[in-house]
Order: C-alpha cells, then sequence, then structure tokens
C-alpha cells in the first residue's frame, strides 16, 4: 500500500472519523462500514502496544483469559530495553533511579498494584502477586521491593546506558519539563475482553522522566490510569499522571460508559474535563497530553486525547492496527 494515512468511515460505535495510521509491523485493513464489534479483543496504548497485543492475542485466540492476556502483553515493553519509558531502560528520576509504577484489574474487581519499585523488571507481575497473595491492593517503595524478593522475583539493575547518558545530560540544566509524547511511547496500558466476554486491564510505567524521587503517576493508582467494570466495560490513560488523578480519569470514562456513552464519546468527555481544569488552574494546555482508551462489554473501542500524537493498538478479528486517536487541541 502506498499511501500511509486511510480515513476509517464513520461506525455506530466508533462516532468520528478515525485517522489510522499504516504501520510496517501492521497489515492495514480497514473496517469500512463493518466494524463489528467482536470478541476476543485487546487495545493498548502507542505503537508498541502492536507488539504487546501480538502476546496478549496468543492467549486470548486460545480461549484464555482477559487476566492472563493483559500481564503477558504489557510485560513485552517492560522486558525491552530499548523501549524507554517503561519497566527495564525506563527512564530513571532526578536521582538516577529508576522507579516503576503498575497497577492490574480483573474481572471480578480483584486489584493489585506497586508503586515507586525500583530493581524489578516485571512490576506488573508483582502487581499481580499484591493481588493474588496479600490483603492487601497496593505496595510501594521498599515494601514493594521486599514483597517481590520474597515471591521469587530478582534483583536487577534497571538502568541501561543510554538512559543514563541522557540523565547525565539533562543533570546539566535539571530542568523538569514533561516531553510531551516524548519518542511515540509512554506508558503501556492494556484492556481486554476475552471469547467469555470478560474484561481485565493492566497499565506499566517507569513515570515521568527526571520525576522527583517518589513521584507516584496515575498508572498504579486503580480508577485513575486503569479501571475495569465487567458489567460495563475498561478503559486505562496514558500522559502527564497528574492530570489523570485530577479528574480521576479511568473511573470517569467507565461511568461514562455506564451511562450510556460510546467509548469514544466517554474517552472525549473525560478530555473535556482536563481541558477545562487545566483553564480554570491557568496552566498552559499545550504542555500536557492525556489520552484515554476504552473498550465496553460488547467489544466496542474508543479513545480521544488532548493533543495530536497519541495512538493505540487494537488486535480483533480483523487483525492488529495502528489508529490515531483524535484530539481536541486541532
Ligand atoms: C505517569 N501516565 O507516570 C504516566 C506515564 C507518563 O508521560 O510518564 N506519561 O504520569
Amino acid at each position: 500500500m502506498t499511501t500511509r494515512r486511510n480515513f476509517i468511515k464513520t461506525s455506530a460505535f466508533a462516532s468520528a472519523a478515525l485517522l489510522v495510521n499504516k504501520s510496517d509491523a501492521a497489515e492495514l485493513k480497514l473496517h469500512q462500514n463493518s466494524f463489528t464489534p467482536s470478541k476476543p479483543i485487546v487495545l493498548s496504548t502507542w505503537n508498541f502496544g502492536l507488539k504487546a497485543n501480538e502476546a496478549a492475542w496468543e492467549i486470548l485466540i486460545k480461549n484464555g483469559k482477559a487476566l492472563d492476556a493483559v500481564e503477558a502483553g504489557v510485560k513485552i515493553p517492560e522486558g525491552d530495553p530499548t523501549e524507554r519509558s517503561v519497566g527495564y531502560g525506563g527512564r530513571p528520576d532526578r536521582d538516577g533511579r529508576v522507579t516503576l509504577d503498575a497497577c492490574i484489574m480483573d474481572e471480578n474487581a480483584n486489584i493489585g498494584s506497586v508503586a515507586c519499585l525500583e530493581f524489578i523488571k516485571h512490576p506488573i507481575s508483582v502487581a499481580r502477586a499484591v493481588m493474588e497473595k496479600t490483603p492487601h491492593v497496593m505496595l510501594v517503595g521498599d515494601g514493594a521491593f521486599q514483597f517481590a524478593l520474597s515471591q521469587g522475583f530478582k534483583k536487577e539493575n534497571l538502568l541501561v546506558e543510554a538512559s543514563e547518558k541522557e540523565w547525565q545530560d539533562w543533570l546539566k540544566s535539571s530542568n523538569y519539563k514533561p516531553i510531551v509524547n516524548i519518542e511515540n511511547h509512554d506508558t503501556i496500558g492494556m484492556i481486554a475482553l476475552d471469547a467469555n466476554g470478560d474484561l481485565s486491564g493492566a497499565c506499566t510505567t517507569s513515570g515521568m522522566a527526571y520525576k522527583m524521587h517518589g513521584r507516584v503517576g496515575d498508572s498504579p493508582i486503580i480508577g485513575a490510569g486503569l479501571y475495569v467494570d465487567n458489567e460495563i466495560g475498561a478503559a486505562t490513560a496514558t500522559g502527564h499522571g497528574e492530570e489523570v488523578i485530577r479528574i480521576a480519569g479511568c473511573h470517569l470514562v467507565v461511568e461514562l460508559m455506564r451511562q450510556g456513552k460510546s467509548p469514544e464519546d466517554a474517552c472525549k468527555e473525560a478530555v473535556g474535563r482536563v481541558v477545562n481544569l487545566t483553564a480554570k488552574r491557568k496552566k498552559n494546555l499545550k504542555d500536557i497530553q492525556v489520552g484515554f482508551i476504552a473498550l465496553n462489554k460488547k467489544g466496542e473501542y474508543g479513545s480521544y486525547c488532548v493533543q495530536s500524537g497519541f495512538n493505540y493498538a487494537v488486535y480483533d478479528a480483523n487483525g492488529n492496527n495502528l489508529i490515531d486517536a483524535d484530539y481536541y487541541l486541532k
């Protein structure tokens, strides 16, 4: 195919035309007018979602559980040292420490989360262990690390040479100014509907580069960076965590779907809240990116974000495709 971009026609549940970005990694199949919701289906944030979706799909297509699929999916960028915003290889905080945030939620509202976790390559699996093996829902810092060791996770250095070098350069100015859409990947958030009709989600990140030590974003916070309600749908977020927390973003998106909004309209309204509060607080919207993706119980999905550049990967019966999210700042 020679065209890089194609329009998907409006469908019953994709209320606005979406731009589809042809990825070299993905066979692009247009859904035009046959955008029938199907299950299983998995969605994940940014272009590294394509590879992550493949791992999730292997489980979903064998009638596996959405919970297992989302954990396996997000482990792909977590374990990849060239992905500099998640897990191993992630950019450090301003003290040069790689601190990771992750959470997971299943169809029965079981939840597990870790925040500011160091030295463990797969925080999502530690979050799952918090969910399944403790009476709690969230462990942070050294407590999360000690728990991980007790569960057999290995202590590893997560700061790769490239990240360390960038951090050394950053120290010269020490100016904390998050870059919007950095390298087209940030947090990976993944939500899936399995063949059995159950929803689960996972979200994992190294957070904002050069953040204060101890800073926690939205990604490990159930209701902010991720939410799943098996009766209604699921949502996950990426971008500036402070803004997502401010509106309890993903819980809001799911509640808006409960009120009857399509996934895309729910994401759009949540972004509208970010926009309004940013104006109220007299901050510059151009410095902010927030993106949501959402999936409902029927397998309908959508997304919306503050500014251009956010995309997400969808793997369903139509294949594994990258979709450019519609955005507010035109
Ligand atoms: C966070 N939403 O920690 C996450 C990921 C991120 O730019 O750093 N996005 O706020």
